[in-house]
C-alpha cells in the first residue's frame, strides 16, 4: 500500500487533494504513523514540531527507578476499610490526608476494581489504537477534546507536540458517547468488537471507586461533605485512553508534556511499561507501574476547594525506543458553571483565601488564553487566580 493511501484510507479528508506528491518532510502529526515510517526508513528524522525545548527534555529515561524515592510514594490501602481491625479506618484517613498534603499523588491498592475489567479495557485500547489511521480518524471530532486525537490531548498548552494518541469519552456515567463512536469506527457492526460492553463495565467499576475515594477524601479533611458534593459527581467524569508509540529519540520528545490535571482527581491504570513521571521536591520521579494499583493524582479543582491544603501534582509521560505503552485515565472533574469556593472550614486568619472565586469554565474562556505562554512553560493555572494578585 502506498504511503498516501495508508494516510488517507477511503473517503478521508486528511490530506488536501491538491497535494498529489507527498513530501516526506511534511509534518504529519500522527505518532503511530511516524513511528512506523521512522522504523521503515521512510522518514529519516523526527518532525521538528515534536522536538522539545531543552528545558522540557526528559532527564531521566522511562525505566530508571530511584528505589529510595519509590518507597516514599504513599500507598493508600482501601482494604483497611473492611479489615475489622480497630482504628483501621482512621489510619486510612490519616494516610490519605498526608498523601494529599505532601505528594498530591499515591498508589491506590485493594481498590475493588476487578483486574479483569482493567485488562479488558487495556485490550480494547490496544485494539482501537492498532486500527488503520483512517478508521481511528472516524472517531475524531475537530476542535473538541472528545473522541480520537493525535496532537495534544492535555488541557495544558505545550511548547512541542506530544508523542501520543488519545481517545476521550465524556458523560459516560450516563452511558452516552460510546455507541455513537463505535458505530462510526465499525460501521459494519460494532457489537462483535465488544468495545462498548467493556467501556460500560469499566465505567461502572470506576464510578463506584471514584465516589468512594471522593467521600474518603472529604472525610479526611474533616469538613461538611455537602460543600464538595455540590461540585462533583459522576456526570463530570471522563475516560481517556492514551497510546504512546515507540520513538527512536525518546529524550528529545515528551509522550505527554508536563501538566496539572484540572479536575478533582484522576485514577490512572498503567500497563507494565512505565513512563509516568511526577514532580516531587523539584525533581522528576519515575513512577514504577504496579499491576495491583491505580495511581491517583490530585487535580487543580480539589486544590482550590481545599484552599491549597491538598496539592495538585505536575506530571508528564515519557516514551522509549522499544516498547509502546498504554494507559487509561479516569478523570473526576467538577460542575463547570459553579463558582468554586473553598470549604468554609478551611479558611481562617492563618489560612486566608488563596484563590479568587472562579468557575471551571472561566479557565477555558479567559484565564488560559491570557496566559498561554506561561502555561506552556509549566505554570499552574491556579497561579493566575490568586486572591492576592
Ligand atoms: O499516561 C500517563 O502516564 C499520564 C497520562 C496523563 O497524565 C493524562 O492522561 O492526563
Amino acid at each position: 500500500m502506498g504511503l498516501l493511501s495508508v494516510l488517507e484510507g477511503p473517503n478521508s479528508d486528511f490530506i488536501p487533494s491538491k497535494s498529489p506528491d507527498i513530501n516526506l518532510n511534511v509534518e504529519i502529526n500522527i505518532p503511530s504513523l511516524l513511528s512506523n515510517m521512522l522504523q521503515d526508513g521512510l522518514l529519516k528524522e523526527l518532525p521538528r514540531g515534536y522536538l522539545c525545548p531543552e528545558y522540557t527534555r526528559p532527564t531521566v529515561t522511562y525505566d530508571e527507578y530511584d528505589e529510595s524515592v519509590l518507597t516514599d510514594i504513599p500507598v493508600i490501602d482501601l482494604g483497611l476499610l473492611n479489615c475489622g481491625k480497630p482504628n483501621a479506618g482512621n489510619i486510612l484517613l490519616g494516610n490519605l490526608q498526608r498523601a494529599c498534603e505532601e505528594w498530591g499523588f499515591f498508589y491506590l491498592i485493594n481498590h475493588g476494581v476487578p483486574k479483569s475489567h482493567v485488562q479488558a479495557m487495556q485490550k480494547q485500547a490496544r485494539q482501537f489504537f492498532s486500527l488503520p489511521h483512517h478508521q481511528k480518524r472516524r472517531a475524531h471530532i475537530p476542535g473538541q477534546r472528545l473522541g480520537y486525537h493525535s496532537m495534544q490531548p492535555t488541557t495544558t498548552p505545550s511548547p512541542s507536540l506530544h508523542w501520543s494518541e488519545g481517545f476521550t469519552m465524556k458523560g459516560l456515567a450516563g452511558h452516552v458517547h460510546c455507541s455513537e463512536f463505535a458505530t462510526r469506527i465499525w460501521p459494519q457492526g460494532q457489537e462483535k468488537f465488544g468495545f462498548c460492553d467493556v467501556v460500560e463495565e469499566y465505567t461502572k467499576s470506576m464510578v463506584g471507586l471514584e465516589m468512594k475515594l471522593r467521600d474518603l477524601i472529604i472525610e479526611s479533611l474533616g469538613v461538611d461533605s455537602k460543600h464538595f458534593k455540590q461540585y462533583c459527581n459522576p456526570s463530570f467524569s471522563s475516560l481517556h485512553l492514551n497510546y504512546y508509540p515507540t520513538c527512536p529519540q525518546p529524550t528529545n520528545v515528551v509522550g505527554m508534556g508536563a501538566h496539572y490535571d484540572m479536575g478533582f482527581f484522576t485514577l490512572l491504570a498503567h500497563d507494565d511499561v512505565g513512563g509516568l513521571q511526577v514532580q516531587h521536591g523539584g525533581k522528576w520521579v519515575n513512577v514504577k507501574p504496579r499491576s495491583d494499583a491505580f495511581t491517583v493524582n490530585i487535580g487543580d479543582m480539589l486544590q482550590a476547594l481545599t484552599n491549597g491544603r491538598y496539592k495538585s501534582i505536575k506530571h508528564r509521560a515519557v516514551v522509549n525506543e522499544s516498547r509502546e505503552r498504554y494507559s487509561i485515565a479516569y478523570f473526576l472533574s467538577v460542575n463547570p458553571r459553579l463558582d468554586l469556593n473553598p470549604a468554609p472550614e478551611l479558611v481562617d486568619e492563618q489560612h486566608p483565601r488563596l484563590y479568587k472565586p472562579f468557575t471551571f469554565l472561566d479557565i477555558y474562556t479567559s484565564v488560559r488564553n491570557k496566559h498561554l505562554d506561561e502555561l506552556s512553560r509549566g505554570a499552574q493555572v491556579l497561579e493566575f487566580l490568586r486572591a492576592s494578585s
